[in-house]
């Protein structure tokens, strides 16, 4: 059945379509991303009234990511951890802001997982900048019944059941795939539900803007450094891409996703922890990277790794991350490997 050809339909007719084409489907993760839509709705109306409320600036707090937590990241973690650990369809639930694995209530456990960045690149909130959220929802592989367990959570990205995000920009907008193509949604705040806005999301084949922090020019690689420069246009046969990098990670993978472009956060010398990159496996590259598979792009790691195949070893684990628009990925792959054009 034609999923996406009609007009105006919301994100809960898309999911309910998606369950109809397996028999074997419960509507447990139909309803699961049901009350995820509800966490995006209230977090989108908190972080529209940032401006307003006393919600801005720092909590005092640092996460285990040693960052400053900023008070609508706890907000929206908590926001997110309230509906999932009660929906009902979760055992175990892992967030970029607590340490440990997040069990579900007693009594509530059900069949899935998800794992989950509440607020990403939250230090933008104060200057009116787009932040994000990110989601991953996996299957449990432990039995059935009872709290899940951290193996659950450390699956790789192909296994993935659920990937997206919700981009808190001029308008908010649900992107999320779940197997059959990627759909972005609009909210409508006036009627506080969200529309298909962007049904089959495909990423253009080349890149028009590359996205990367430049400052680190002086700690990358020299296969890292020479494919910036290729990007730039340094070798004329190549039409040089728009550098665009606003440090929000959802939303320089979005306008990429919908316009064309590739991102990197590639390790870097300048300190310990960055000897893996910055982002993280769980819920930043591998959700991401199942999203614009599904669009047509690639995600890979700057030795070459396709991120969907890499096997979480520790809930946090950071990773290097080169992704977006696929021939330009594939350029990245041919520098990485030292040969050029
Ligand atoms: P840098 C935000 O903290 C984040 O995780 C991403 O959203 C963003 O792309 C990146 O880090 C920015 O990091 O080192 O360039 O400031």
């Amino acid at each position: 059945m034609a999923l996406v050809k009609r007009k105006g339909i919301t994100i809960s007719r898309q999911l309910m379509d998606e369950q109809r084409m397996f028999p074997e489907a419960t509507g447990a993760l139909t309803a699961l991303m049901a009350d995820l839509v509800v966490a995006g709705k209230i977090i989108s109306a908190e972080v529209n009234m940032a401006g307003l409320a006393d919600i801005l600036g720092q909590s005092g707090r640092t996460n285990i990511q040693g960052e400053e937590v900023q008070k609508l990241d706890v907000f929206a973690n908590k926001t997110f951890k309230r509906r999932m650990e009660q929906c009902g369809h979760i055992c175990v639930m892992a967030s970029e802001e607590e340490e440990d694995p997040v069990p579900a209530l007693p009594g509530y456990e059900g069949n899935y997982t998800i794992a989950f960045d509440p607020l990403d690149g939250s230090s933008n909130v104060d200057v009116n900048v787009s932040v994000g959220t990110i989601f991953s929802i996996h299957r449990r592989l432990s039995p059935p019944g009872g709290p899940g367990t951290e193996a659950d959570l450390l699956q790789p990205g192909s296994r993935q059941v659920v990937a997206g995000y919700i981009v808190y920009g001029s308008s908010t907008m649900i992107v999320y795939t779940s197997g059959s193509g990627v759909h972005g949604f609009t909210l409508d705040p006036s009627v506080g539900e969200f529309f298909l806005s962007h049904p089959n999301i495909q990423i253009p084949e080349l890149a028009r803007y590359y996205s990367v922090n430049e400052a680190y020019w002086p700690y990358w690689n020299d296969n890292i450094r020479d494919f910036v420069d290729y990007l730039r246009g340094s070798d004329k046969g190549h039409v040089p891409c728009s550098a665009r990098y606003i440090g929000s990670l959802v939303s320089d993978f979005h306008r990429n996703l919908v316009k064309g472009g590739i991102y990197m956060y590639p390790r870097d010398t300048r300190s310990a922890d960055k000897t893996a990159g910055k982002l993280r496996l769980l819920y930043e590259a591998a959700p991401l990277a199942m999203i614009v598979e599904q669009a047509g792009g690639s995600a890979v790691t700057d030795d070459g790794r396709r991120i969907l195949d890499i096997v979480p070893e520790r809930l946090h684990q950071r990773v290097p991350l080169i992704i977006g628009s696929k021939q330009d990925v594939a350029v990245a792959l041919r520098f990485l490997k030292g040969e050029r054009p």
